[in-house]
């Protein structure tokens, strides 16, 4: 019975995310889903890669938080706008909340869409939320055994962000075991060692992100 329920609700979400990302498709928009254990470094790094590109691409934010908007007013510094959906207690984003924002955007007048999920290593994996591309902080303070214990949220990354790497001389992070748990998980998977301290990395990260949003056609 409640594995019935399961499947409807996720059911209900996939059909309302597969909705709006076909109309994001139709306005040439990339979104990214931003996803980690709470203080990995999302908004952080989100500060990084908006100063790094606000100029080459149209980008906005939609920041989820259980409450309040902490988040949102430091992404507002970098100066490009923000949605701010509070969850009000429920640990991920689901299509609905997405779907219930996205009207309040003028899908043409941007080429990207990041959108930071709720701190979370197993809710936010589990809810689809139209997203092109999974982008999956670890940070080193929390450990390299990670991948072993939350394997789902692994194995939806597209690309997996080793954050603070400043501070590996201070916490036993083990990259041989990472790469070991994670060639069982996901195979190949992209894996990119960043600061967001120092900014170490970013210049790869960079990269990565101006492959997948094509922003060389975009904004010549
Ligand atoms: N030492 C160090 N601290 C970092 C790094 N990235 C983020 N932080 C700090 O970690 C804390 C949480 O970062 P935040 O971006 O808010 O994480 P979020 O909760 O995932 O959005 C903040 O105090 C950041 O300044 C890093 O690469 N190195
Ligand atoms: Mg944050």
């Amino acid at each position: 019975m409640e594995l019935k329920v399961f499947q409807r609700v996720m059911a209900s979400n996939d059909a309302i995310a597969n909705e709006y990302r076909a109309v994001l498709k139709k306005h040439n928009i990339t979104v990214f889903n931003f996803m980690s254990a709470p203080g990995s470094g999302k908004t952080s790094l989100l500060e990084w890669t908006i100063n790094e590109f606000k100029d080459k691409m149209r980008i906005a934010v939609i920041e989820g938080d259980i409450k309040g908007d902490l988040d949102a007013q430091r992404i507002l510094k970098t100066g490009v706008p923000v949605y701010q959906i509070n969850t009000d207690g429920a640990c991920h984003l689901d299509a609905f909340m997405i779907s219930q924002v996205l009207p309040k955007i003028d899908l043409n007048a941007f080429d990207v869409l990041f959108i930071e999920n709720i701190g979370n290593l197993v809710c936010p994996a589990e809810f689809y939320i139209g997203a092109d591309y999974n982008v999956m902080l670890l940070s080193t303070p929390e450990g390299s055994d990670k991948p072993t214990k939350y394997p789902l949220m692994f194995s939806r990354a597209d690309v997996l962000l080793i954050n603070k790497i400043d501070l590996i001389p201070y916490v036993n992070f083990n990259f041989e075991e990472l790469t070991n748990s994670l060639n069982e998980i996901k195979p190949g998977l992209k894996i990119l060692k960043i600061s967001c301290k120092t900014g170490e990395g970013l210049k790869d990260w960079y990269q990565w992100l101006s492959y997948a949003t094509n922003v060389n056609l975009v904004r010549p």
